[in-house]
Parts: C-alpha cells; structure tokens; sequence
C-alpha cells in the first residue's frame, strides 16, 4: 500500500518526515500521500484516534502498522526510501551517533515540553506552570549545543543527518513563538540558541534567503502557472472544447482536440488546437513549459496523417493578425486533399 503521513504543515515534529520526503523527491501520488488529520475528522476524532490513540501528528499508516512517533517515521522512510539520496546518515560512527543523540535529546526533553510554547493551559509535559517549562526549554536547547560539531556545517559534521531534519524545525518554531513569552527580556538569538545552534540555522536558513532573491528578480513572473497566467479572454474555440458548440471533432485526448474547420481551404482541413491554452493565445508567447504540449500538437498531426493515408499536407500556424490569426488559441492548421501551391499566400 501507498503510505500516508497524517501531518500539517505546522507540526514541527512532522515536519522532519516531510523534510525526507521532499528532499528525496518522493512521488506524492504513488510513494506517500500526505494528508491532514481533518480528513478523519481531526487529531481528536474517533476514526483518528482509532489509528494514535495520543491524538497527535504525524501518523504514517502503512501495511507494516500504524506509527505514532515521528522519529520512528523519518527512520522508517529513510529505511523504506534508502535508495533514493539523501539517506540522512552521515558516513561516520560519530557523526551518526551525535545524530541519535541529537534527535533523542529533542525528543525526549524538549518536544514533550514544546507545548509551553502555544497551548492554551498547563500541563506542559511535568511542568504546571508556564513559566517553568519555558526556563526548562531554554536550558535543553542549551544542552543540545554541545553536542552540535565544531566546524559545521551540518549539525554533525560534512554531512546531512536526520538531527538537521528533526532540529530545523523546532529552531523555525521557537524562533517564532520564544519572543512572544520573553517578559520584558529583549530577543537576543545568539543567547537562547547559543553559538554553534545559530550558526547553523543561519546556514541551513540560507536557502530561504535564495529564494527571496528569487523572488526580488520576479523570477516567477516567466514560469507559467507560478506567476504567468493565462487571463485573456476566452475564444470560440473555448465553446468548442467544453461542448457548448458544435463541430466536427476528428480527435481528442487529455492534451488536444483536433475538429474540422469550419471554412476549409482544402478537402482536408483540420484545426489542432491545446485544450488548455496555457498562455498560448499565440505562438510567441511560447516558453520552455509548453514545450511537451507543442511537441504533441506536431505528433498528432504526424499521427492524423498517417490514420488518413495523407500522401502530403502542409501544417500552418498563423500568429498575429497580419498572418491571418483570427482566433486568439493557438492552432495549428493540417491541409491537405489537393496540390499546395508555393510560396503560400
Ligand atoms: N512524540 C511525538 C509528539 C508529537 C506532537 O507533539 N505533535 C504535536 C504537533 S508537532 C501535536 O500533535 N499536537 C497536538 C496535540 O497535542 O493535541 C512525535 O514526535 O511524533
């Protein structure tokens, strides 16, 4: 069976299998979906408890069993995926022993308190009062940075581990949530999380900074669907494709519709149209992520004329009004029946 994390995006603690997951690249139809708990009625519903009678997040349903535990889930999935890289495990004893011990400190002492941090009211964890599991908390994260590597830039060394991936986001977390409770004690980072955790976090952090830069250059503006939308006016064309008019349709799969038009220029005379238009209300505005589509449309027509026994046909793509486009789809024409005269009109 396909497995499937329970987990949303603010969990931090779940936010490590996702880590794995998207570093990995793993596929979210076929090797995990992930799912929010809302799906079985909430963290706290019967149908979700029946699966973590703790009522929390992640949970990774799968054919070997249900598993509550994040730690177990990103050492499950490092085993289950271990030929897709990253693997998480540094290549050194050392290293991977700190990686444990990373991971077993944060878990053991600070996730169970971590809810002092945004639960409405005590309990946290052993603690009755607010106040002292935040000074608790502030004296684990200190007692993780020694065992954090001198040189970096990993917490464990050269190499990723699963510390990184459990640690960053608990870091992202506090980050957040710490200066909220500081009581009149101004934010000073390099205090709470201590030298080596700092450096670190700025380090894996960079990325984010990557892709402000990104997004400062209007990177997305180009990439279709990301920033470039298709918001022209619909065509005839459109009523053609939903049904809403009729037309003679030669063709049709998920990509493109291949119908005869409706003034033909030759016995054969067939219009090859994108049934999404993506951008394309002419050719020129072509980019690289249409380039699976354009190559459909010259294998259907490929395709066409071999199904009809074409002995030759001419295929056109009129762009801008002085080529003749008249409607705003791209489409390309197939003529064919009778002998093509050249230079064409
Ligand atoms: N030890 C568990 C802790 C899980 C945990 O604390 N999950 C939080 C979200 S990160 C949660 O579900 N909180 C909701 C609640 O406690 O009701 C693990 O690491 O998976």
């Amino acid at each position: 069976m396909t497995p499937i994390l329970y987990d949303m995006p603010v969990s931090n603690n779940g936010a490590r299998c996702r880590i794995i997951v998207y570093k990995k690249g793993l596929s979210l139809d076929s090797d995990i979906l992930i799912k929010p708990p809302s799906d079985l009625g909430g963290l706290k519903s019967e149908q979700y408890l029946a699966l973590n009678p703790q009522g929390k997040m992640p949970l990774l349903v799968t054919e070997h069993g249900n598993i509550p535990e994040s730690d177990t889930i990103a050492r499950y999935l490092l085993d289950r995926f271990s030929a897709k890289s990253p693997s998480f495990l540094p290549s050194t004893l050392e290293a991977r022993m700190k990686s444990d011990l990373l991971c077993r400190l944060h878990d053991m002492y600070i996730t169970t308190i971590q809810g002092c941090m945004y639960k409405a009211e005590p309990p946290f964890g052993r603690f009755s009062s607010r106040a002292a599991a935040l000074a608790e908390l502030r004296e684990q994260i200190g007692y993780l940075q020694e065992h954090i590597d001198e040189e970096g830039p990993y917490l464990t060394g050269k190499e990723l581990s699963l510390a990184d991936a459990t640690i960053f986001p608990t870091v992202i977390f506090i980050e957040h949530m710490l200066p909220k409770f500081l009581d009149g004690e101004t934010w000073d980072a390099e205090v709470v999380l201590g030298k080596k955790l700092l450096r670190w976090y700025h380090w894996i952090k960079e990325i984010k900074e990557g892709l402000a830069v990104w997004e400062a250059n209007e990177r997305w503006k180009s990439i279709l669907h990301a920033g470039l939308r298709d918001q022209d006016a619909p065509t005839i064309f459109d009523r053609i494709i939903q049904r809403q008019i009729p037309s003679e349709i030669v063709m049709e799969d998920e990509h493109v519709l291949v119908f005869k038009d409706i003034h033909p220029q030759a016995p054969v005379h067939l219009l090859i149209i994108p049934k999404r238009r993506d951008g394309l209300t002419q050719l020129r505005y072509a980019t690289a992520d249409h380039q699976e589509l354009l190559g459909k449309m010259f294998l259907t027509a490929a395709r066409i004329a071999k199904e009809q026994n074409l002995r030759g046909y001419r295929l056109v793509i009129n762009d801008g009004s002085e080529a003749q486009q008249s409607v705003f789809h791209l489409h390309m024409h197939l003529l064919a029946g009778r002998q093509m005269r050249w230079p064409p009109g």
